[in-house]
């Protein structure tokens, strides 16, 4: 999955794909590069962020959606239902929902009535203050039976089970070690049976653990080297921005592993 983020402020490519024809490029070219899907979003979630209105999003993802006409697969990134119904109008398919059905009311119901798929990821508090001391009991348990009650919530809302998939929201209210630790305990996660995607790309945690503890990203091969491992541990969706990189990196882990 690649990403898209059509807002001035994301803490890995903001501005780059503000334009929607870039953004409408961009999204081409992870297409080529080897991308199944990509993600496009018009508000940052990222640590300390503060919310963008409905009106606004559409402002930045509709012309974007526009001039990729369909042809491009579509997730939108988004836990808004108005944005998410525009979205999948225009043609996406899957709407990524950070907030796991608990942002927005109204969006099980445009995801049930479109037959759209589904990600629901994990997130303790909200953006402004979730990185302010995060703590858990043990991390890995309790992002599983959130996920496990919000994947009934979501069924029980009229969602087809075989179209959601889990995410623990790397980066999303946690420490360096939370993230680590949930990549290297994410077969437990995988046994909720759902697909499980990870979204490590550029986060700062790999800065930090690279030794820059005032990072607020991460390389591209720090990338790689925790989107394989989570490839191995059961991973089968990696949000990414370099995709090129992580597909060749994916395509010889998934040759080794066979
Ligand atoms: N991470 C970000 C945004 N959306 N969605 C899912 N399912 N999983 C993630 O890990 C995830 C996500 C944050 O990354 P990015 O989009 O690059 O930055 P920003 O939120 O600043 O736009």
């Amino acid at each position: 999955m690649g990403v898209v983020n059509v807002t001035p402020d994301s803490f890995s490519d903001g501005g780059v794909n503000f334009d929607p024809e870039r953004a409408a490029e961009t999204a081409g070219r992870m297409l080529d590069d080897g991308a199944a899907i990509v993600d496009i979003g018009g508000e940052s979630t990222r640590p300390g962020a503060g919310p963008v209105s409905a009106d606004e999003e559409l402002r930045r993802v509709v012309p974007v959606l526009e001039r990729l006409e369909g042809q491009v697969p579509v997730s939108i990134d988004t836990s808004k239902a108005e944005v998410a119904s525009r979205a999948l109008e225009l043609g996406a398919e899957l709407v990524n929902d950070v907030t796991a059905l608990r942002g927005d009311p109204g969006l099980a119901g445009v995801v049930a009535e479109h037959g759209a798929y589904l990600c629901l990821m994990h997130m303790l508090g909200e953006p402004r203050t979730m990185q302010r001391d995060p703590r858990y009991d043990d991390v890995v348990a309790d992002v599983k039976r959130f996920l496990q009650e919000r994947l009934a919530a979501a069924v029980e809302a009229g969602i087809a089970e075989d179209r959601i998939c889990l995410d623990p929201g790397i980066g999303f209210g946690k420490t360096v070690e939370h993230n680590f630790e949930l990549v290297r305990r994410l077969d437990e996660l995988a046994a909720l049976g759902r697909p499980i995607l990870v979204g490590f790309s550029r986060k700062s945690s790999l800065g930090k653990l690279l030794g820059d503890p005032e990072a607020t990203t991460g390389t591209t091969a720090a990338s790689v080297g925790a989107a394989v491992a989570a490839y191995e541990r059961g991973a089968t969706i990696l949000r990414v921005h370099d995709v090129r990189d992580h597909v060749e990196a994916l395509t010889a882990a998934a040759a080794v592993l066979g």
